[in-house]
């Protein structure tokens, strides 16, 4: 087999910035020894270094320069065709007994499986670099901050955790400040990219990951998924904390008034729409900041107030169906410094993707790279391909992103994608109550994952995929929490995707969920009328503003808003079915919380 990442050799002052932490140095030292790379390149994350990693990115084939007029400064990338989303399947938790890891994750045991890896690492490298990434997840100046350094044999790697982290020196630093000395553990190697060698690994007791045999961003950027969500999950539980795959965003009111929600939906639920809305029209004076678009890191403020920091410092969100229309701010995002990975190639160096503004073009290369034409049978670019772009590129970027201790949440929003049962949107009784309106959040697949898309699963909190311990306890942990709060977030739930009988989206979505989003906010303060059903407050028509709607009739309304026991009778058996499935973990609190709402039906 060819080598898929050859060697680079960097002149010097390039690639040589080794940082002094000795157990940094001796884990490298391990690792090379086991790997056996040509050569190892000390990252800083310096434009310097950038620019000459771009060159050989591109000098090798693994990135493509696309048109500078059309999209200053931006790439593509063509992953294998074999690893194109998060492999589920092999992504697992390696604590000491199976119960921690819960029964909604894949366990090993951590010794099995660090020999097992290691089998498969020796020599993985041999012939090719290895990168040293440092890099922070959280603003510089914030308490919850985390240090990491991947090691990795891949240059996209190295050149998207530039976008995604704050990468270099602000982390030698930060680890050489510290007082308790600790940092995460990342090793990815690419291997030779085969589905049958692909293992995504993580060790929350050693605070350690190990991905092997995948390119895909959410399975080897370890900053992001692994280290934000997995690794984080399982300390914030033991910090007293949550890390929540939740977007944050800022809206404020014409005369100033401000209100920060977090709010979480499962992957490809329009997270990056939600955080980036434009108010419709009838919003005049409106505005909405982006703190976050996928994950939030949320503490207990001296007020008792919850305060939440993003821990990332770029986005990668899904390209299709990205357009000026759907979400200008992230086209405006994307237009320039943007990696992009399997998305279409026009004939004039420029990007395409299905639902793109503009005219299909004639003629392309599709995400795999062959020839494609409108007549073509294939999607020009892959369902789930991405972009990488630095927050900084965000028009409506929060002013307070950098905050260190984080901003306060007036209202946590869970929501998924239902055809059907679900209410446009509906407010928790309390915190317990809203708790559980999270943990039996249910969404129907997407391409963010591989496998089946459309289905129903449960994916509570949307961390089905990301919690690295058991849900169960996790679920305990989330109990915990509310009672801290002297001052408690109001919990929402929204269902953005509900059908008519015609299998048409009822509500618009989009820039018009700022109707819904007001309503949340006059809740907050005190205002905003609802009527009280039996899973919780649900505006009345009159309570929602749909002036300006074009064509939306009072019917419509009624129906997005209705609450149907019909259909709630099989809800909430569904929901009785998956937490049967927690096993002994289950908080009694919550199939209380259950079992209350199917006596308010009866
Ligand atoms: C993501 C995901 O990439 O949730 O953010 O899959
Ligand atoms: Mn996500």
């Amino acid at each position: 087999m060819d080598n898929l990442a050859p060697a680079i050799t960097p002149p010097s002052g390039i690639g040589d910035s080794k940082p002094t932490n000795q157990s940094v140095l001796d884990w490298v030292q391990e690792v090379t020894r086991l790997a056996q790379p040509e050569n190892v390149f000390w990252c800083d994350g310096s434009e310097k270094e950038n620019a000459y990693l771009l060159e050989q990115a591109q000098a090798q084939g693994i990135i493509l320069k696309l048109n500078e007029a059309k999209v200053p400064g931006s790439y593509l990338h063509r992953s294998n065709t074999n690893d194109v989303a998060r492999v589920e399947q092999f992504t697992l938790i390696c604590t000491p007994t199976k119960e921690e890891a819960g029964p909604t994750n894949n366990w090993a045991e951590p010794a099995e499986t660090y020999a097992k890896l290691n089998g498969m690492l020796k020599g993985a490298m041999a012939g090719r670099t290895m990168f040293v990434i440092p890099y922070i997840m959280g603003p510089p100046e914030s308490s919850l901050t985390k240090v990491g350094f991947e090691i990795t044999d891949s240059v996209y790697v190295v050149l998207s955790m530039r976008i995604m982290t704050r990468m270099g020196e602000v982390a030698v630093k930060r680890l050489e400040k510290s007082k308790n000395g600790e940092w995460n553990r990342g090793v990815h190697s690419l291997l030779d990219v085969n589905p049958d060698r692909r293992l995504i690994c993580h060790f929350p007791q050693d605070n350690a990951i190990i991905s092997v045999g995948s390119g895909y961003g959410g399975n080897v950027l370890l900053s992001k998924k692994c280290l934000a969500l997995r690794i984080g999950s399982y300390l914030a539980r033991k910090q007293g904390w949550l890390a929540e795959h939740m977007l944050i965003l800022g809206v404020e009111s014409p005369e100033g008034q401000k209100h920060y929600v977090a709010a979480a939906f499962p992957s490809a639920c329009g997270k990056t729409n939600f955080a980036m809305l434009i108010p419709p029209e009838h919003y005049k004076g409106w505005k909405v900041t982006t703190v976050g678009d996928d994950i939030a890191w949320m503490q207990i403020g001296d007020d008792g107030r919850l305060y939440a920091v993003n821990p990332e410092n770029g986005y990668f969100g899904v390209v299709p169906g990205t357009s000026y229309k759907s979400n200008p701010n992230a086209m405006k995002s994307i237009e320039r410094d943007t990696l992009y990975t399997n998305v279409a190639l026009t004939d004039d160096g420029d990007v395409w993707w299905e639902g793109k503004d503009g005219a299909q073009p004639a003629h392309a290369k599709d995400w795999k790279g062959n020839d494609w034409t409108p007549a073509s049978k294939e999607k020009a670019a892959h369902p789930n391909s991405r972009f990488a772009v630095p927050m900084r590129n965000n028009p409506v970027l929060d002013p307070d992103v950098e905050k260190g201790e984080g901003v306060p949440i007036s209202a946590i929003i869970f929501g998924g994608r239902r055809s059907d049962t679900m209410p446009l949107v509906f407010q928790a009784r309390d915190w317990e109550h809203g708790v559980y309106a999270g943990a039996t959040m249910g969404s129907e697949t997407t391409a963010a994952a591989t496998g089946a898309v459309g289905q129903v699963r449960r994916d509570p909190m949307a961390m089905l995929p990301f919690c690295g311990y058991n849900m169960g306890q996790y679920f305990k942990h989330w109990l915990k929490i509310g009672p801290r709060l002297k001052n408690p977030p109001l919990i929402f739930h929204v269902n953005w995707f509900r059908k008519g009988a015609d299998g048409k989206f009822l509500w618009p979505g989009f820039g018009d969920n700022m109707r819904v989003l007001k309503w949340m906010i006059d809740r907050c303060e005190g205002r905003g009328g609802a009527t009280e059903s039996p899973i919780g407050f649900v505006p009345r028509p009159e309570d929602l503003d749909t002036k300006g709607l074009e064509g939306f009739s009072s019917e419509t309304l009624t129906e997005l808003l209705s609450v149907k026991p019909e259909e709630w009778k099989k809800e909430l058996e569904t929901q009785k079915e998956f937490f049967k499935t927690l096993g002994a973990d289950m908080p009694s609190e919550l199939t209380a919380q259950h079992d209350q709402v199917a006596e308010r039906f009866a």
